[in-house]
This record gives structure tokens, C-alpha cells and sequence, in this order.
């Protein structure tokens, strides 16, 4: 299998154009009218001979497939795994071998609880699904952006997923876990506790799907030419950093722009700016299984960065929008058992749960066995088998047999040997008594949800305090509510006294549980960042002094930022020359960028000063903790907006807790690109949650 194996171009094989080309029904016929359907008489009753009609209806009527029961909403795109370091010693996975050997992905992100429409900011878990075309057959990498899970045997995912979704009266609330049978769920299953506190912490609203890291969840394993396994945890982390949004600004996303992560995954990847992710993986030699003070078996568990560092050894680009969201995005199919040779399971008991239920999910998503052979499924390698017929089979297999053993057709397809690249279960001794028993080794479920606890930044811990008193301040019932304090309270003392405090119930007893460790690579605060690819909003109005304008935006595009003129009105504006606006203010909102600046000129900033939405958008970004820049007249604007304790100089540049300033007079050339830096720089810094504001709806 080379480098250049021209397979590899395939995955475009069955995309079908239609320029310059006639309507046709689905047999080729050419069409010559479709807008009214055949009937006797101009005014009579319609024709069943009209097949055209007929078989549009037909083929309208069956357009719907069933959502995925779990992350039906997703966003799709293809790109390339480029292998950096080769892992043979470990592992024989081809598409691992060879630095710089390069592996076509598809990749799907998703929501978990909400349905197909719903919107792309709420709280919740986000999927994270790699399919990789290798030489060797597809690998599907089904992970998350969170490094654990809810429970630890898969015979429970019906019971979580059911708790989480809608509730069943009334199928409310839509893609939230704000609500009774989810905390009753939780409550009883502590198990959950951990992975609850990632669901309130900023990684469950991620700003971007570009700025999320994945996580394949279980220990899987590597194997090597020569049979021996390696412990291995794999991790995707992304180039430009983890970032998330602020729950108040997500809640308005959703209204003002429901796609906000697809649509910026797709605008991304169409101005070349596709995300990078680095595969990075925590490797444990099987001898070392037990060292550990928690079960590698058990999904509940991170290995702490710190005890098993990180190894990088390939990158992903994301690079191509699919063609049509239907044919790739929904129906491509995630299957767990996608392994490769080189590649294997452990015994985690969600994991096994998981190699029955995907396959079981595409039967009746895609209805029927052939789902592979759809063109998104479709692997690079070549396919010989003996199973046969089955609804949608568009192969036509010409062999005169469809058994093994078989003479007739000389034996083929024969079998391969390890040599040849035969994938080979792993080896591994087993004993044991039947038995429906949690093992001993899983039932710590209180010290991670504490490490992930103590290893927040006051910040972080701030915003998991305030987003359990939302979530539990939508629960009705107040035994549940005060179950879910005596939980916490197991976590840290702390953090369930100041959540009791806000639903107005008494602080749990304290448990001394607490053991004061902390594994900071879990905290977001350290992240690095970039301005590259951040969303600007510009204001502006007639009378904008361009000139001063001009030289700031260049250099802010210059280091990768993406800024958008926004004003009163579309068109262009007077000023100092003409500028042209990007979008008229009131299409757009403050929460779809990642800072705002308000451009200077005396008229302008007086018309903006006008607009309540100029005032908004500023305030709104302030009170995100987002970068806020004025140039010149455009201070006054900032002034208007309630700021608190932001101090403004009119006389200089202020940087101060990402608020940039330039003073009205007097300034040339290198102030105007000192500016730009300290702008570019507050950009980078994503939030400035030292600002200390209360994070209240505007
Ligand atoms: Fe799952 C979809 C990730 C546990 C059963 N899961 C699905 C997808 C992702 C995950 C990313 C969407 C794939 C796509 O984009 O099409 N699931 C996870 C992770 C888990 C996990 C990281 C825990 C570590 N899942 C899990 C369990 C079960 C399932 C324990 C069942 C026993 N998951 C499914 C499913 C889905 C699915 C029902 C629904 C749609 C689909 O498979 O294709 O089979």
C-alpha cells in the first residue's frame, strides 16, 4: 500500500453536478413541464397516469430518515490526517507508520440531547466522530469533548439518555439538561458526578467546533506486529486553543443565529482557515495497568495529563465542505467496531456496550445492511466478501459463489494472512464467573469530580456554581434539588454551599471528602490564543473618519482577525472616503462576535451614540468579558454603555482588562498601530473574566 494510492481520491466519485443539463425523472426521461400536474381539463380532477407527478410526490413523501436517537444534530467536513510520528513500535495501524503519510477523514460534530433543528449553543456534551480512510480499512474514532462519560456499563445508556432528553409528558425542554428526570437520574447514579461537573463547567459551550478539544473517552489498545498491546487514550486537541462562550451569550445565539458553531465550521473551512487538531495520545504498557488509584477500564476516569503525559503524534486539517448535508452529513454512520489491525478494544463495559449498539443504530437509521456502501461510508480499500443481497445493494457481485469454503471460484476472496494485514483479535486471557456485578474497582465517584473541581480557575469555578443554580432552579422538585445538594456535597463542600445558597436550601453537612489535589492541564485559563480567524464587529455610521480606521483594520486582517463593518444602514458610508458596510447593525448581534470596535468621527459616533443597538452591542460585549476597542469620538459610545468600574482615558491608550482606547486627538501612525496590537493581544486573550462582572441579561 503506497503513499500514492490513487484510491484515495475516490471519496469524490460519486459526487453528480447537473450544468447544463435537462430535468429528468428517475428513469432518464426528459422532462418538459413541472409546474402544473397533468389533469382532464384545465379545471378537471388530476391524472394518476401523470408519473412524473406521481413520483415527485413519492420520492417528497420519503425524503425524512429517523434522526440519530443521540446527536441528531450535527455538522460534517472532510480533511486529512497527516501522521508526525510513527507509532510501529506500538502498533501496526498503517495510517500510523509513516511520518507524513497522509489519511483522508470525515469528521461529524454534534450536540447529544437536542433533535435535528435544534439550536447549536446549549449546554450539553459535544461529539466528536472521525472517520479515517485508511489502506487498511476504515477507523472510526467516535470520541466526545469531554474525556469521560455519564456511566460506566453501557446497559444504563438507555436510562441516562432517556433522563436527559425531553421528559415525556410534554416532550420538554428541547435540548436541555435543566430539568427534573435528568437530576433525578444523576442524583440516584452518582457515577455521573464527574462527568456532570465537565457539563457545567464553559467545555459544554464551546465557542467554536475549531476551538473544542476530542476525546476518545475509553482506554483502547495498540497492538504490534507482534502481538503485544499498549494501553492507549487518545485525545484531539485543537490548534487555535479551547475556548467557550458565556451562558448568557449562548442563550441569545440561539435566537439570533441557532446555526452559530456550523455555520462557523463552514465559513472556516470555505476563507481557508479550516481547523487543526493535533492527535495526541497517553500511553500506559499493559504492566502498569494497576498502578493507577482508579480502574482504566472505568469511562468515568481521566489518566491526569500529569501522571501520563501527552504524545503527539499526528495532525488533522479540516479542509472540504461536504456537497450536500444530506448525503454526507446525515447518513454518514459511526460504527465503534471500525477498528483497523493495530487497534483494539479493552473490556470497559461501555465500550463493549457500544460495539453492539452502533451498528444496531445504522440498521434502522439507514435501513438496512448496505449502509457501508454509501458513498460518505464507503471505504478506500477494497471490499471482498461473501455477504450478499439486502435492501439498497448496489453492488453486483459477479462471483458465481457466496460461501467460503468454495472451489468454484478458485477459493476467493481467500483469507489473509497476519502478514498479508489481516486484522487479528487481541489475545487476552479472561476469567471470571458469570456475573451481573459493577466491579469494586469502579465505585470511586467522588475524587475526579473533585480533581476536575479544584483544578478550575475562580472563574471557571464561578461559572459551574452558576450554571448548577440554573439547571437546578429549573427542577421542580424540591426532594430532588436537595438530593442533588447532598451529591455535590460529596464533591466539595464549597461549591454545594454556595449552590444551595442560591436555591435558597441549607449548605449539606461538610463531608471532609475534599483530598485537595488538582490537575491543572483541566483548566481552560491557560489556553493559548490567537486573534487569527476572530470575528470583529466594527461600528461605524456616516461621518466615520476612515482614515484612522483604515490602517487598524489592516493590521488586525493582517494577523488573521476577520472584521465586519457594521452600521446603521447597507451600503457604503460618508466619511473620510467611502466605506463599505458588511451588514446593516440590526441583522447581526453583539453575541456573534468575539469583540467589538467602535470606529471614531465625530458624526458617526454621534449617530451610534443614538442607536439603543450601538449601545447594546457594546455593553453586551463587555459584560462577555469581551475585548472592547474605541478609536477616537468612538470612546464617547463606550462611555454611554454601563461599563462599571472599566476606567476610560480620553487622553492615551487604556488597556485594561481588554478595554483599548486611543484619545480623539493627536494621534498618527504608531499610535494607530500600537493600538491595533494591544486590540489584537486583548483579542488573543479570548475573555477578560478579571473584569469581575456580573454576568447579567442586557
Ligand atoms: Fe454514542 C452516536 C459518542 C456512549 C450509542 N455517540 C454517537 C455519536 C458520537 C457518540 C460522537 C455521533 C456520531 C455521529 O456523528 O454520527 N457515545 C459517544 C461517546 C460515548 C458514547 C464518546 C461514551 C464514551 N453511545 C454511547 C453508549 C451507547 C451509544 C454507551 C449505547 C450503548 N451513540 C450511540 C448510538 C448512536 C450514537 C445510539 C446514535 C446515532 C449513531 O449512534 O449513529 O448508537
Amino acid at each position: 500500500m503506497s503513499k500514492e494510492d490513487p484510491k484515495l481520491q475516490d471519496l469524490n466519485r460519486d459526487r453528480v453536478g447537473h450544468e447544463g443539463k435537462e430535468l429528468t425523472t428517475d428513469q432518464g426521461v426528459r422532462v418538459e413541464h413541472t409546474d402544473d400536474s397533468l389533469s382532464a381539463g384545465e379545471r378537471g380532477p388530476t391524472l394518476i397516469e401523470d408519473f412524473h407527478f406521481r413520483e415527485k410526490l413519492t420520492r417528497f413523501d420519503h425524503e425524512r430518515i429517523p434522526e440519530r436517537v443521540v446527536h441528531a444534530r450535527g455538522s460534517g467536513a472532510y480533511g486529512t490526517f497527516t501522521c508526525t510520528e510513527p507509532m510501529t513500535e506500538l502498533t501496526r495501524a498503517h495510517f500510523l507508520s509513516e511520518a507524513g503519510l497522509e489519511t483522508p477523514v470525515f469528521v461529524r460534530f454534534s450536540t447529544v440531547g437536542g433533535s435535528r433543528g435544534s439550536a447549536d449553543t446549549v449546554r450539553d456534551v459535544r461529539g466528536f466522530a472521525t472517520k479515517f480512510y485508511t489502506r487498511a480499512g476504515n477507523y472510526d474514532l467516535v470520541g466526545n469533548n469531554m474525556p469521560v462519560f455519564f456511566i460506566q456499563d453501557g446497559i444504563k445508556f438507555p436510562d441516562f439518555v432517556h433522563a436527559v432528553k425531553p421528559e415525556p409528558p410534554n416532550e420538554m425542554p428541547q435540548a436541555s439538561s435543566a430539568h427534573d428526570t435528568f437530576y433525578d437520574f444523576v442524583s440516584l447514579q452518582p457515577e455521573t458526578m464527574h462527568m456532570l461537573m465537565w457539563l457545567m463547567s464553559d467545555r459544554a459551550i464551546p465557542r467554536s467546533y475549531r476551538t473544542m478539544e476530542g476525546f476518545g473517552v475509553h482506554t483502547y489498545r495498540f497492538v504490534n506486529a507482534a502481538g503485544k498491546g499498549t494501553l492507549v487514550k487518545f485525545h484531539w486537541r485543537p490548534k487555535l486553543g479551547t475556548h467557550s462562550l458565556v451562558w448568557d451569550e449562548t442563550q441569545k445565539i440561539a435566537g439570533a443565529d441557532p446555526d452559530f458553531n456550523r455555520r462557523d465550521l463552514w465559513e472556516a473551512i470555505e476563507s481557508g482557515n479550516g481547523p487543526e487538531y493535533d492527535l495526541a495520545v497517553q500511553l500506559v504498557p499493559e504492566e502498569r495497568e494497576h498502578d493507577f488509584d482508579f480502574d482504566l477500564l472505568d469511562p468515568t476516569k481521566i489518566i491526569p495529563e500529569e501522571e501520563v503525559p501527552l504524545r503527539v503524534i499526528g495532525r488533522m486539517v479540516l479542509n472540504r465542505n461536504p456537497d450536500n448535508f444530506f448525503a454526507e452529513t446525515e447518513q454518514v454512520a459511526f460504527c465503534v467496531q471500525n477498528v483497523v489491525p493495530g487497534i483494539d478494544f479493552t473490556n470497559d463495559p461501555l465500550l463493549q456496550a457500544r460495539l453492539f449498539s452502533y451498528l444496531d443504530t445504522q440498521l434502522i437509521r439507514l435501513g438496512g445492511p448496505n449502509f457501508a456502501q454509501l458513498p460518505v461510508n464507503r471505504p478506500v480499500a477494497e471490499v471482498h466478501h461473501h455477504q450478499r443481497d439486502g435492501y439498497g445493494q448496489h453492488r453486483i457481485d459477479i462471483s458465481p459463489v457466496s460461501y467460503h469454503k468454495n472451489s468454484i471460484a478458485g477459493g476467493c476472496p481467500h483469507l489473509a494472512s497476519i502478514e498479508e494485514g489481516a486484522f487479528r483479535h487481541y489475545t487476552e486471557r479472561v476469567d471470571g464467573q458469570v456475573i451481573r456485578k459493577r466491579s469494586e474497582s469502579f465505585k470511586d465517584f467522588y475524587s475526579q469530580a473533585t480533581l476536575f473541581w479544584n483544578s478550575m480557575s475562580d472563574w471557571e469555578k464561578q461559572h459551574i456554581v452558576d450554571a448548577l443554580r440554573f439547571e437546578l432552579g429549573k427542577v421542580e422538585r424540591e426532594y430532588i434539588r436537595e438530593r442533588m445538594i447532598e451529591q455535590l456535597g460529596h464533591v466539595d463542600h464549597g461549591l454545594a454551599s454556595q449552590v444551595a445558597e442560591g436555591l435558597g436550601l441549607s449548605a449539606p453537612p461538610e463531608s471532609g471528602r475534599n483530598h485537595g489535589r488538582s490537575s491543572p492541564a483541566l483548566s481552560q485559563a491557560t489556553q493559548p490564543g490567537s486573534v487569527a480567524t476572530r470575528k470583529v464587529a466594527v461600528l461605524a455610521a456616516d461621518g466615520v473618519d476612515a482614515a484612522k480606521l483604515g490602517p487598524v483594520l489592516e493590521s488586525l486582517r493582517e494577523h488573521g482577525a476577520v472584521c465586519e463593518i457594521l452600521a446603521p444602514h447597507a451600503g457604503t458610508l460618508n466619511g473620510t472616503g467611502e466605506t463599505k458596510v458588511d451588514r446593516a447593525m440590526q441583522t447581526m448581534a453583539s453575541v456573534l462576535y468575539d469583540g467589538v470596535l467602535v470606529a471614531g468621527g465625530r458624526d458617526s459616533v454621534d449617530a451610534l451614540r443614538r442607536s439603543g443597538t450601538a449601545v447594546r452591542y457594546v455593553a453586551e460585549a463587555y459584560k462577555h468579558a469581551k475585548p472592547v476597542g474605541a478609536l477616537g469620538e468612538g470612546v464617547d459610545l463606550l462611555r454611554e454603555a454601563p461599563l462599571n468600574d472599566a476606567r476610560l482615558s480620553d487622553n492615551g491608550l487604556v488597556d485594561e482588562s481588554g478595554v483599548v482606547t486611543l484619545a480623539a486627538t493627536g494621534n498618527g501612525g504608531r499610535e494607530l498601530d500600537q493600538f491595533a496590537q494591544a486590540f489584537a493581544q486583548a483579542m488573543s486573550e479570548h475573555r477578560h473574566f478579571d473584569r469581575n462582572v456580573q454576568v447579567v441579561p442586557a
